[in-house]
């Protein structure tokens, strides 16, 4: 069976061959000059690492190669790969902290489809089995099929969840699910959101009120909004992040389907951008396809 680093280098294997396969041919036979590094920004902005990791990058290298007198264009890996770890490192713990109070509640959101209601399925089969309790509120009460897969997925990873029926309010269920995870004494609320409503204005105000209401029914609880993104579409998912941040803040962010995607590179653009930590990843479908982020084995399995 393949190690979870393995599997993360396997994921990665297009990002990688997108954005490292380039700059290997770039740099290969090449002076390292202003028209190399002019080359190798283009490679990055087009992998989707975006425009300010891209100058920091290109900033870093343009610094240690006058520093250490570097001249040959293949030098270049090992201070990119020295860089981009550097950035992705700007992040903080996705485990849950001792000092909270518990039950910690994470609110998880993001738009339609980029791997919410997976997502907490993951994390509830993770934190569970570190002898965790968990429990999960179905707040996406948009369509009854919603609510179902969220209750195989908890089923499948043997946790609670609180539901009601499709259209009821979900800062009711939100609620009911906060008043069940003090009773239960569970260490972490996770609760599942609609991605899409009429307006982007409603969806807004719903997260807004599910988060008012958390806070009333469990007093001095740390709450966390957890951003999901989509990894397979590049730079378009940071469009949405602001929308987000604005109504309910962010946290951390799960960058989800790196598995398969070209655009994988969105996740160093993602640590400098946002200034907010990348907690998880997701790399597949699979029950255990989510990893707890960690810098060094993710440019190692860039780079390696
Ligand atoms: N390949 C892959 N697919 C994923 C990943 N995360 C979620 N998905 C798929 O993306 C689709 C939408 O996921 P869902 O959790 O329903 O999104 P939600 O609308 O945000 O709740 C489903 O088909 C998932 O199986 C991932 O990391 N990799
Ligand atoms: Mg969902």
């Amino acid at each position: 069976m393949a190690t979870p680093f393995e599997k993360l280098k396997n994921s990665l294997s297009k990002t990688k061959a997108n954005l490292l396969g380039r700059i290997t041919q770039a740099v290969s036979q090449r002076r390292l000059d202003d028209d190399l590094l002019d080359d190798i920004e283009e490679i990055l902005i087009e992998a989707d690492v975006g425009v300010a990791a891209t100058t920091r990058l290109i900033g870093g290298i343009r610094e240690k190669a006058a520093q250490h007198k570097l001249s040959e264009g293949q030098e270049i890996m090992a201070l990119l790969k020295e860089e981009i770890q550097v950035i992705l490192s700007r992040g903080g713990s996705p485990l849950l902290k001792d000092s909270d109070p518990r039950p910690v509640v994470w609110l998880i959101v993001g738009v339609n489809g980029v791997g919410k209601t997976t997502a907490i399925g993951k994390l509830a089969t993770r934190f569970s089995s570190e002898g965790k309790k968990v429990i999960i509120a179905a707040c996406d009460t948009f369509r009854a099929a919603a609510i179902e897969q969220i209750a195989i997925w908890a089923e499948r990873s043997n946790v609670d969840i609180v539901k009601s029926q499709s259209g009821s309010d979900p800062a009711a269920v939100a609620f009911d699910g906060a008043k069940a995870a003090r009773a239960r004494s569970a260490d972490l609320l996770l609760v599942d959101t609609a991605g899409r409503l009429q307006t982007k204005a409603n969806l807004m105000e719903e997260l807004k009120k599910i988060k008012r209401v958390v806070a009333k029914a469990l007093p001095g609880a740390a709450i966390y909004s957890k951003l999901i993104i989509d990894g397979s579409t590049g730079q378009n998912a940071l469009s949405q992040v602001q929308v987000f941040t604005d109504a309910v803040g962010c946290d951390g962010i799960i960058v989800t389907k790196l598995d398969g995607t070209a655009k994988g590179g969105v996740v160093i653009a993602v640590a400098e951008q946002l200034g907010v930590p990348v907690d998880f990843i997701g790399i597949g479908e699979g029950l255990d396809d989510l990893q707890a982020f960690d810098a060094k084995q993710f440019t190692e399995a860039l780079f390696s």
